[in-house]
C-alpha cells in the first residue's frame, strides 16, 4: 500500500482534536514543561514558511516532553489588533473585527493542518475584550504606581500612515511600515516609565537562560552609561547643566552646544537676551524635519548656530565659551546640552573644524590637530591645571570629587533608553480606560467596568490633525467622571500593539479566569515559560517590553517569578530559492499549503527542520524537500521488512543506541538537522540489513514521531506497536555503554606468523589497524631496524606485515 499522507494526515489530525491529546492537565503533582512560541498576528497573506521554523521547533521539544512523562503547555493565539488590519478596513470598508474574524480562521486551519500539537482550548486573541480586560487592568495598575503618565512629547509622526510611531518603528528614517516620510510633532501622549527598569532589566539578564545575542542586542539597547554632570554658568546667570562621559577632559572643553529643542533658545529669546532669535528657530524647524537616526550619524556634515548674546563659563577655569545650537545633541538624552571637547570626541572636532574653533589636547598620545584622540584607556593628563600627569580613570576620579567639594557637578548613570510611548491615534487597539476631568485631572475608570469595550462605529479613518477616529464619536467623548460625577472626556488615543502581547502567555496558564488574569495556583504551576523561541527582530521590542510589564506585575505581586522567560532562543529566517529575502515583490514567496498539498504536512515539517542550521537563515530548496519526502516513504516501506523476534538485532544494536542518544541531545540543542541526517543514516543501515524487528520499528517510529507526527502515529497503530497511541508513549531510552561500536580480535603477523593478538572497532579502516598493529609492543620489538614491504589488513580477521 502507497504512503497516503492525506488520508493518514487528516485522520490523526482529526484523532487528536477528538481525542485532546495535547491538551495540558491541571493536575500539577506532575512535572511542567511550558514552551512557547511567538503568536501570530493573522495577516490577510497566511501563513508564511518562515512561520513553521520556530512552531515546528518547538512542538518537537512539547511532544518529546510528553513522551518524557511532563505535564506540557504548549499554546497557540492571535496578536490582532494592529495597523494593517486597521488599513485593510478602511479600504474595504469592512469592520476590523470582520476581517481579524476571516483572518484568524485561515491562519487557524492552515496551523492544524501542520499538525502542531497546540492546546486549542487556550486559544487567546488579543482582540477579545474578555482578554482586553486584562490588558486594561495591567495598564491601570501601572497608572496607578506613577509608571503610566500623559506627556507633551516630540514624537515621530508618519506623514502617509498619520499615526505616531515609537523609536523602534522608525527604520533609517522612515515609517517601518509604509516607507513613508516621518517627522516630528509634539503632541501629548500616554507613556510608559520602562526607563525605572532600566537596571534591572540588565542585571536580571544574568538569572535567564537567554543565547548571547539576544542578551547583548538588549544590553546595548538599554545602553547604560556612566559619567558625570556638570554645572557651567552663563554669562546672564543662568546654570547649564550638562552630561559628559568624559569629566576628566572638562579642561579641553572649548564651546557648548544645545540640543535645537533647548528651553533656553525661548527663554532667552523671550527675556531679549539673544540677538538671532529668529536664525535659532529656523534652524529648530530643519532639525525638526531628521530623525534622531540621521542628525546623530557621525559621517554627516556638523551645521549648527552659534547663539549671540550669552556665553558660557567652564567652572574649572573661568573660560568663557561661545554657546552653539547644532542638531548633533538630541534634546531626549541626558540634559540636552553638552561640553564640547573637539580634541577627545569625533563629533565635536568635525565641529570645530567646520566652525574654526580652538582644539585643546588634554589627553597626550595622540595628534588631535589630525584627529580627535578618542582613547581613554591609555595617556596621561596634560593641559589640565590640577589634573596634569594623572592617567584618564585617575583624572575621571579626581575631577568627579573636586565637582562634588565644589557643588558643580555630581557623578550620574544615563540609560539610551527611553520611556514608551504608549497611544496610538487609532481604532483597532484596546481602548486607554481613562477618563479626563476638568477638576480632577486624569481618573481611571473603575476596574468593575472593565472591560471598556471598542465602541461600534463605522468611518475608521483618523481625524485630519491626526486624532483617533474615536474623537469623531460624541457618545464615546462625552462621559461622567467616576470619581465626582461631573462632565468629563474620554481618552481617545488606544494601545499599540505591543500592549496584548505584553502579557499574553499568562493568561495561556488560565485563559478563561474572569475573576483574575490568571489564578496564583497556575501562574505558580505553569510559569516560567520553560523555553520561547521568537525572532531576532523582537529582541528590543516585545521581548524587552513583556520583561518590563513582568517585572512590574510582580512588584505588585501579580506573579510568582521575577522574569518571565527561562530560556530564549531564537531561529534564522528562511529565505528564498534565490538566497533573498522572501517578498511579494521578489516573487519568489512560497505557500506551506502548496506543499502540505503536494508532500504533506510531515515532509513540509521535517524539511523545515532539515533546511540547515536552525540559527541561521537557510534558503529554500525544492529539491531537499524531495529528499525528505523520499525518506518518509522509505519509513513507510519499513513494514515489509519486519521480521519476529525481539529486542535490537546484533547488527543494528550500536546503531540504535547511537542514533537515540544523538536525537535525544539534538533536539535540547536545537540541532534538528543533524538529528534527522542520524535518522536518514540509521534507516539506510536498516535497509541494508533487509529485516527490522517490532522493537526495532517502534522505537524508530517513537524517535522520528516529534518530527513525523501522522506517519509514525499510523505505523504505530497499523502494526499494533503498543497500546493505544504512540503520543502516549514513552520517549525511546539508550544505554551509554552500548553507543561504542562492536569491537573484534585481530591476529597480528609479521611475515605470516602470529605475534600478537590486538582487538579494534568492527568497522576499523586499514589505516587505523595497521597503526594499532604497530603500537603493540610485541610487534614494535619486531619491526625495529626494519623496513616494512608489505602490509595486509583482513577486515575481523588479521593484519600481516612483510619485512625484509
Ligand atoms: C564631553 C566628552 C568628551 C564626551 C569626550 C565624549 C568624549 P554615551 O556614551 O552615549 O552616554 N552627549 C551627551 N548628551 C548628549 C546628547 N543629548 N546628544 C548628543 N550627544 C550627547 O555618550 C555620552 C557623551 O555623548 C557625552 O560625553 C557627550 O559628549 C555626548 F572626549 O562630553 B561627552
Ligand atoms: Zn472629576
Amino acid at each position: 500500500m502507497n504512503y497516503d499522507f492525506k488520508q493518514i494526515e487528516k485522520k490523526w489530525q482529526d484523532r487528536w482534536d477528538e481525542d485532546k491529546t495535547f491538551a495540558a492537565t491541571t493536575d500539577y503533582s506532575k512535572p511542567k514543561f511550558y514552551p512557547l512560541v511567538e503568536f501570530p498576528y493573522p495577516s490577510g497573506q497566511g501563513l508564511h514558511v518562515g512561520h513553521p521554523r520556530s512552531y515546528t521547533a518547538l512542538d518537537i521539544v512539547a511532544r518529546k516532553r510528553r513522551l518524557e512523562g511532563y505535564n506540557v503547555l504548549y499554546p497557540m493565539g492571535w496578536d490582532a489588533f494592529g495597523l494593517p488590519t486597521e488599513n485593510y478596513a478602511i479600504k474595504n470598508h469592512i469592520h476590523p473585527e470582520i476581517v481579524t474574524r476571516q483572518n484568524v480562521a485561515r491562519f487557524k486551519s492552515q496551523l492544524k493542518s501542520l499538525g502542531l500539537s497546540f492546546d486549542w482550548d487556550r486559544e487567546v486573541n488579543t482582540t477579545d475584550p474578555s482578554y482586553y480586560k486584562w490588558t486594561q487592568w495591567i495598564f491601570l495598575q501601572l497608572f496607578k504606581k506613577g509608571l503610566a503618565y500623559k506627556k507633551e512629547m516630540a514624537v515621530n509622526f508618519c506623514t502617509s500612515c498619520k499615526v505616531v510611531l515609537a523609536n523602534e518603528e522608525v527604520v533609517g528614517g522612515v515609517c517601518e511600515r509604509c516607507g513613508g516620510e516621518v517627522v516630528r510633532k509634539v503632541k501629548s501622549q500616554w507613556m510608559l516609565g520602562i526607563t525605572e527598569y532600566a537596571q534591572r532589566l540588565i542585571d536580571d539578564l544574568d538569572e535567564v537562560n537567554f543565547i548571547d545575542r539576544v542578551k547583548t542586542s538588549q544590553i546595548n539597547w538599554i545602553g547604560r552609561s556612566t559619567g558625570a554632570e556638570v554645572d557651567f554658568s552663563t554669562t546672564e546667570g543662568d546654570k547649564l547643566t550638562v552630561y559628559t562621559t568624559r569629566p576628566d577632559t572638562l579642561f579641553g572643553v572649548t564651546y557648548m552646544v544645545l540640543s535645537p529643542e533647548h528651553p533656553y533658545i525661548d527663554q532667552w529669546g523671550q527675556a531679549g537676551k539673544v540677538h538671532n532669535l529668529d536664525a535659532l528657530l529656523s534652524y529648530r524647524e530643519q532639525a525638526a524635519r531628521k530623525s534622531d537616526f540621521e542628525r546623530t550619524e557621525l559621517v554627516k556634515e556638523k551645521t549648527g548656530v552659534c547663539i549671540d548674546g550669552v556665553r558660557a563659563v567652564n567652572p574649572v577655569n573661568g573660560k568663557e565659551i561661545p554657546i552653539f545650537v547644532s542638531d548633533y545633541v538630541l534634546m531626549s538624552y541626558g540634559t540636552g546640552a553638552i561640553m564640547a571637547v573637539p580634541g577627545h570626541d569625533t563629533r565635536d572636532w568635525e565641529f570645530a573644524k567646520a566652525f574654526s574653533l580652538p582644539i585643546i589636547e588634554v589627553v597626550a598620545g595622540g595628534n588631535v590637530e589630525k584627529e580627535a584622540y578618542t582613547d581613554c584607556g591609555t595617556g596621561t593628563m596634560v593641559n589640565s591645571g590640577f589634573l596634569d600627569g594623572l592617567t584618564v580613570d585617575e583624572a575621571k576620579k579626581a575631577i568627579v570629587e573636586w565637582l562634588d567639594k565644589e557643588k558643580k557637578g555630581h557623578p550620574k548613570v544615563n540609560f539610551k533608553l527611553r520611556d514608551w510611548v504608549f497611544s496610538r491615534q487609532r481604532y483597532w487597539g484596546e481602548p486607554i480606560p481613562i477618563v479626563h476631568c476638568d477638576k480632577c485631572g486624569f481618573v481611571p475608570i473603575p476596574e468593575d467596568q472593565l472591560p471598556l469595550k471598542l465602541p461600534e462605529i463605522e468611518d475608521f479613518e483618523q481625524t485630519e490633525d491626526g486624532q483617533s477616529p474615536l474623537a469623531k464619536l460624541d457618545s464615546w467623548v462625552n462621559t461622567t467622571c467616576p470619581h465626582c460625577g461631573g462632565p468629563a472626556k474620554r481618552e481617545t488615543d488606544t494601545m499599540p500593539q505591543w500592549a496584548g502581547s505584553s502579557w499574553y502567555f499568562l493568561r495561556y496558564c488560565d485563559p478563561h479566569n474572569d475573576k483574575e488574569l490568571a489564578s496564583k495556583e497556575a501562574l505558580e504551576y505553569w510559569m516560567p515559560v520553560d523555553w520561547y523561541n521568537g525572532g531576532m527582530e523582537h529582541t528590543t521590542l516585545h521581548l524587552l517590553y513583556s520583561r518590563f510589564w513582568h517585572k512590574f506585575l510582580y512588584d505588585i505581586g501579580v506573579v510568582p517569578t521575577k522574569e518571565p522567560y527561562n530560556k530564549r532562543t531564537s531561529h534564522g529566517m528562511i529565505l528564498g530559492e534565490n538566497g533573498e529575502k522572501m517578498s511579494k515583490s521578489r516573487g519568489n514567496v512560497v505557500n506551506p499549503d502548496d506543499i502540505v498539498e503536494q508532500y504533506g504536512a510531515d515532509t513540509l515539517r521535517l524539511y523545515e527542520m532539515f533546511i540547515g542550521d536552525f540559527e541561521k537563515a537557510a534558503p529554500w530548496s525544492a529539491d531537499s524537500i524531495k529528499g525528505c519526502c523520499r525518506f518518509l516513504e522509505r519509513t513507510w516501506g519499513l513494514g515489509k521488512l519486519l521480521v519476529p523476534g525481539e529486542g535490537y538485532s546484533a547488527a543494528l544494536e550500536t546503531s540504535f543506541h547511537k542514533t537515540i542518544k544523538k536525537v535525544t541531545e539534538d533536539i535540547e540543542n536545537l540541532k534538528f538537522n543533524t538529528a534527522i541526517a542520524a535518522m536518514m543514516a540509521l534507516i539506510n543501515e536498516i535497509y541494508a540489513q533487509k529485516a527490522v524487528t517490532r522493537d526495532e520499528l517502534r522505537d524508530f517510529l517513537i524517535m522520528l514521531n516529534p518530527f513525523a507526527p501522522h506517519i509514525t502515529e499510523e505505523m504505530f497503530e497499523k502494526y499494533g506497536l503498543g497500546k493505544g497511541m504512540l503520543s502516549h508513549q514513552k520517549w525511546v531510552q539508550y544505554d551509554e555503554s552500548k553507543c561504542v561500536d562492536a569491537t573484534v580480535e585481530l591476529a597480528v603477523q609479521v611475515n605470516g606468523k602470529v605475534k600478537a593478538r590486538i582487538v579494534v572497532p568492527a568497522n576499523c579502516d586499514k589505516e587505523t589497524a595497521i597503526r594499532l598493529a604497530k603500537d603493540h609492543a610485541a610487534i614494535a620489538a619486531e619491526l625495529t631496524g626494519k623496513m616494512p614491504i608489505k602490509e595486509v589488513y583482513v577486515p575481523g580477521r588479521l593484519v600481516n606485515i612483510v619485512i625484509k
